[in-house]
């Protein structure tokens, strides 16, 4: 943390005496406008990327600065009129290994908390909940293995957004989506990535959770968070896959534990409606029991969406204290 401080805290003061304080920081789950720097980090992994972040930027700084200020005084105290009789060395024993050994130090410096970091982004602890991505050309499939549930994520479209919008919530363009993914606040979510089979290779992003994994056709790969916030975390699909690409969102709606299990209750009990529609024979019994899992999935949305409120500022909700 003091090292945090320490290293952010020159780096800041820099960067606004450049870009003058109007420009805002950048927001929690989602980019907000005029935005600086990486999306406000929400879980541990998120937090110590911000951290090794802050302290490269800090020994970059000092490297530049250092060699500006090198090169200014030589400028100034080695020009042709200042020194007309040049030096005649050309080795310089100590010199020589210092230049070798202080960039050997500094690359230490920062190898020890990079490893340290990769470590624990592969760490993978005990997993609370599971989660599956698959990427489709061009939205994702989301399914709890435990749960036994699957639904398809897709964005919202204008209408659909303006809808949403009007009944109080927040719908970001190209981030909202229609099935949006949820989670238990303060609990090790295990997400295994893949690609559908016969498609390409996409990438499962939520920056605020400093997750960006490939998701590849016939390979598992995987990632873990940990939500320290309640609220929703957007992000988009961050590999190049097709002509959809830029459509592909991913919304996470971190919620507290209970809601979470009846939002989970309700889509079983919406999953078992289904199936029982699929192996009815009579036709107005099928349409009967879809609307009736139509319902059900509308309240599971709805009962998410009410327990985190209207959400129209991310930043109050990086303002809010972390859950315990
Ligand atoms: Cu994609």
């Amino acid at each position: 943390m003091w090292r945090r401080l320490l290293c952010s805290a020159p780096a800041a003061a820099l960067a606004m005496l450049w870009l003058g304080a109007s420009v805002a920081w950048a927001g929690m789950g989602q980019p907000s406008p005029g935005e600086m720097g990486l999306q406000t980090p929400a879980s541990p992994v998120a937090e110590s990327i911000h951290s090794f972040h802050d302290l490269v930027n800090a020994i970059i700084i000092a490297v530049t600065v250092f060699v500006l200020l090198l090169m200014l005084y030589v400028m100034y105290r080695f020009n042709a009129r200042a020194n007309p009789t040049p030096s005649k060395v050309t080795h310089h024993t100590l010199l020589e290994v210092a230049w070798t050994v202080i960039p050997i130090l500094i690359l230490v410096a920062i190898a020890i908390p990079s490893f340290r970091l990769l470590h624990f982004q592969y760490s993978y602890p005990k997993a609370d909940v599971t989660l599956k991505a698959t990427g489709h050309q061009w939205y994702w499939e989301h399914s709890y293995p435990e749960l036994g549930l699957s639904f398809e994520t897709r964005m919202l479209d204008d209408a659909a957004r303006e809808e949403l919008i009007a009944a109080g919530h927040d719908a970001p363009r190209l981030l909202a989506v229609d099935n949006e993914v949820v989670v238990p606040v303060n609990k090790v979510v295990n997400v295994l990535i893949t690609a559908a089979p016969d498609g390409v290779i996409h990438n499962w992003t939520i920056p605020s959770f400093g997750s960006k994994v490939d998701a590849v056709p016939g390979r598992v790969t995987t990632t873990w968070f940990k939500p320290l916030y309640e609220g929703v975390f957007y992000g988009q699909c961050s590999e190049l896959c097709g002509k959809d690409h830029a459509f592909m969102p991913i919304a996470v709606r971190v919620v507290k534990e209970e809601i979470y299990t009846s939002w989970a209750d309700t889509m079983k009990e919406a999953n078992e409606v289904a199936k029982s529609a699929r192996s009815e024979k009579d036709k107005d019994r099928r349409r009967e029991l879809l609307q009736q899992r139509n319902e059900l999935l509308e309240k599971a949305k709805g009962m998410v969406r009410q327990a985190s409120g209207p959400q129209t500022d991310v930043r109050q909700v990086a303002a809010a204290t972390p859950a315990k």
